[in-house]
């Protein structure tokens, strides 16, 4: 077991970037503090052959300029606010627009374009990403504390979000890695296997905004039993078209099933399975991946390269589901534990 640092550039801002490789005898894991990005995953496939499965980029410059939160730590809010407004306890927060007419994944300058303050944990093969943000930072309230770990464990990177605040806030966290089993983007997610343990999921508009909950049965997004991704994502279902043809949705989770999140690759024979403590997970299959350009100087990323996990609280819960948002006070602190289990 091992971590290595070593200095990966600057940003714009002339702000160091460090990468640390955390080692294991199963897996490798690369983490930027910029973004607290994960930059590699590398698992065995079945041969024993250890490829990286998450989409990254070459430079730090190719971070701040194209990634689509490659690997992002997100906060303060995972996924969109609508009209950018946040109603608290009567109060109105009227918060930074960057997507249309509403707030995603936390503004403007958001936690995945900060340099988060890293240090490595005693106890474990791991490291403590640590970031402040002040009240009304992107119109949020609240003076916020964020910690997250990352741990390696066996064939399980298990990431642990705590945040606290001195008034209510709202916080969601979440990370918006890529996963693409095929290993070092061999081919992209159309031939991997999706399973949700799922019942329901949530229908979006135009904007992507959470309109509806509905029953999986009879549509696209019934994942109960394996599908194959190319089927689903290239369905006629109005929901997966709303969204340039894919997924970019809520699910519901029912914590009392196992394999709740599990994708496979029969070709490299990795799996990934997700458990998670949060009430919902948004999947995003990379619908608009063409816009990034260029992966490494042999591949140019392209729609569905790969697939997001972004385990969290209900979409815009404050505007679509008011009783179910999870709200963080001094006395409360906000509280999320998710494991990405490879196989072995
Ligand atoms: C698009 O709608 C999607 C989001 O879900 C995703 O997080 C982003 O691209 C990177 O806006």
């Amino acid at each position: 077991m091992e971590i290595k640092v070593r200095n990966w550039g600057t940003t714009r801002n002339n702000e160091e970037v460090f990468m640390y490789t955390l080692k294991n005898e199963f897996m490798e894991v690369e983490i930027l503090n910029y973004g607290g990005v994960i930059r590699k995953i590398t698992v065995p496939d079945k041969n024993g052959i250890m490829e990286n499965v998450v989409l990254n980029l070459p430079s730090i410059e190719d971070y701040e300029k194209r990634s689509p939160y490659f690997g992002s730590l997100i906060g303060r809010n995972a996924g969109r606010i609508g009209n950018a407004t946040l109603k608290l306890n009567g109060e109105i927060f009227n918060l930074n627009k960057n997507s249309g007419n509403n707030n995603l994944h936390g503004g403007i300058d958001n936690f995945g374009h900060k340099i988060w303050n890293v240090e490595i944990l005693e106890n474990f093969l791991g490291l403590k990403l640590s970031l402040e943000s002040p009240h009304l930072e992107e119109g949020f309230p609240g003076n916020v504390k964020i910690e997250v770990n990352y741990i390696l464990k066996d064939n399980q990177l298990i990431i642990e979000y705590y945040g606290t605040s001195d008034r209510p806030t709202y916080l969601n966290l979440t990370n918006h890695t890529y996963f693409n089993l095929s290993g070092d983007f061999k081919r992209d997610i159309s031939d991997e296997y999706l399973q949700l343990d799922c019942n329901q999921f949530i229908a979006v508009n135009e904007e992507t905004l959470p309109v509806e909950i509905k029953n999986v049965e009879h549509t696209a997004f019934d994942f109960r039993e394996p599908v194959l991704l190319s089927s689903a994502l290239n369905s006629n279902d109005e929901q997966i078209k709303i969204v340039n043809s894919g997924l970019d949705h809520p699910f519901i989770l029912d914590h009392e099933k196992t394999k709740a999140i599990f994708l496979e690759d029969k070709i490299s024979g990795r799996s990934l399975e997700v458990v998670t403590d949060q009430p919902a997970v948004v999947i995003y299959s990379g619908n608009y991946l063409y816009e990034v350009g260029n992966l490494n100087s042999d591949t140019i990323c392209k729609k569905h390269m790969g697939i997001c996990f972004e385990t969290q609280n209900y979409a815009d819960a404050l505007n679509f589901l008011p009783d179910k948002a999870i709200i963080t006070t001094p006395e409360k602190p906000y509280i999320q534990k998710t494991k990405f289990i490879f196989s072995k």
